[in-house]
């Protein structure tokens, strides 16, 4: 068996000297070290040995087995490197090419408008405070003047986590936590978050999206500085020239309750189908503090007065840049993102 195993060497190693180029580097390795290959035969033949011999003629087999797989490997190496040098050797190589530029991302529509709003926001003052996204039903509902079972309640879909604790319908539960934080001082925050809706998903409805709130209190704070913040906020998020309505409307959570609207921005009051021709869009719902919901985040009504608003942030987004369908902004489709 040693004498097999010395021929059987010689041999491989012969054969390898023969091998000059890649393409006929499997046929050797097929021949020896592959799974039929000339060494796996001999091992199989292992069992055959006198038992006292068997572990020194498997030893010479692995050795053996080593052996060639190193100089297969360096050959291997070798040959690469030939090919590569050749193939470097009658390309020509312009290094003065500049590189392919590799491809970066940038920040989502929804994120480019949040920052925006930060922006236009933090210019009056606000600062920006982050709730949760899963509430308690207290939070979401209760404590804003909606109790169980108020009709109300039909005016958010709601995703349950279970009896008590949902997926936030909208921010303004952020209201309270920020009342219940700073109070009873002044305050001036944005809440900006997403919100969670069990609704059916249509082109202008998604079952997440964003909102951006806003709440003010302080003492003698009136519907006219509402009014202000909300001129001065559109005028900066859709041009200077913009004009603002207010209409009445219902919240639970503010007595009196508003909805401002703008003139159309994109055809200027002139009416068209995005704002179903009567030339008005709507930017927020908003109203001043219900003294409820006052005391329930700790202030009293006596003494402070405030005002809230709330937003989308996808809609108002869709409207600056004449998108059609708000599935778009998570559907993951890099032409569309890629556009602005
Ligand atoms: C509210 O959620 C009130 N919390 C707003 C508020 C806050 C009023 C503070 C008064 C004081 P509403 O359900 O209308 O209101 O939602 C506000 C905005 O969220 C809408 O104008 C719209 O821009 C956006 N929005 C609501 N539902 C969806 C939806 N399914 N998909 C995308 N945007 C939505």
């Amino acid at each position: 068996m040693q004498d097999q195993i010395r021929i059987l060497k010689q041999q491989a190693l012969n054969d390898l000297q023969q091998v000059d180029n890649t393409e006929s580097l499997p046929g050797w390795f097929r021949d020896y070290l592959g799974k039929k290959g000339a060494v796996t035969a001999l091992l199989k033949q292992l069992g055959t040995v006198a038992a006292e011999e068997r572990p020194q003629v498997g030893k010479a087999i692995n050795d053996l087995k080593t052996e060639l797989q190193d100089s297969f490997d360096s050959l291997q190496e070798r040959l690469r490197q030939q090919k590569m040098e050749k193939e470097i050797a009658s390309d020509s190589i312009d290094v003065t090419l500049p590189g392919r530029p590799f491809p970066t991302g940038h920040l989502h529509l929804t994120t480019q408008t949040l920052r925006k709003i930060y922006q236009i926001f933090a210019e009056m003052g606000f600062q920006v405070y982050e709730a949760p996204d899963v509430e308690t039903d207290a939070y979401n509902f209760q404590a804003l003047n909606i109790p169980e079972y108020h009709p109300a309640r039909d005016m958010w879909d709601t995703f349950w986590v279970n009896k008590e604790v949902v997926l936030r319908t909208h921010t303004s539960p952020g209201q309270i936590r920020a009342m219940k934080e700073f109070g009873p001082e002044p305050i001036r925050v944005i809440l900006p978050g997403k919100c969670y809706r069990y609704e059916q998903i249509t082109p202008r409805s998604e079952h997440q999206f964003y909102q951006v709130e806003g709440l003010v209190l302080g003492h003698k704070i009136r519907m006219t500085d509402l009014i202000g913040v909300m001129n001065e906020f559109a005028r900066k998020m859709y041009g200077s020239e913009r004009k603002t309505r207010i209409r009445g409307s219902y919240f639970p959570f503010t007595e009196p309750s508003i909805e401002i609207d703008m003139d159309c921005i994109l055809c200027a009051g002139e009416g068209c189908r995005v704002c179903k021709y009567t030339s008005w869009l709507e930017v927020a719902g908003a109203g001043m503090v219900h003294p409820v919901v006052l005391k329930n985040g700790g202030y009293d009504p006596d003494v402070w007065s405030g005002f809230a608003f709330g937003m989308g942030v996808e809609r108002p987004a869709m409207l600056k840049h004449g998108i059609r369908d708000i599935r778009y902004f998570y559907g993951n489709n890099l032409q569309f993102l890629q556009q602005f």
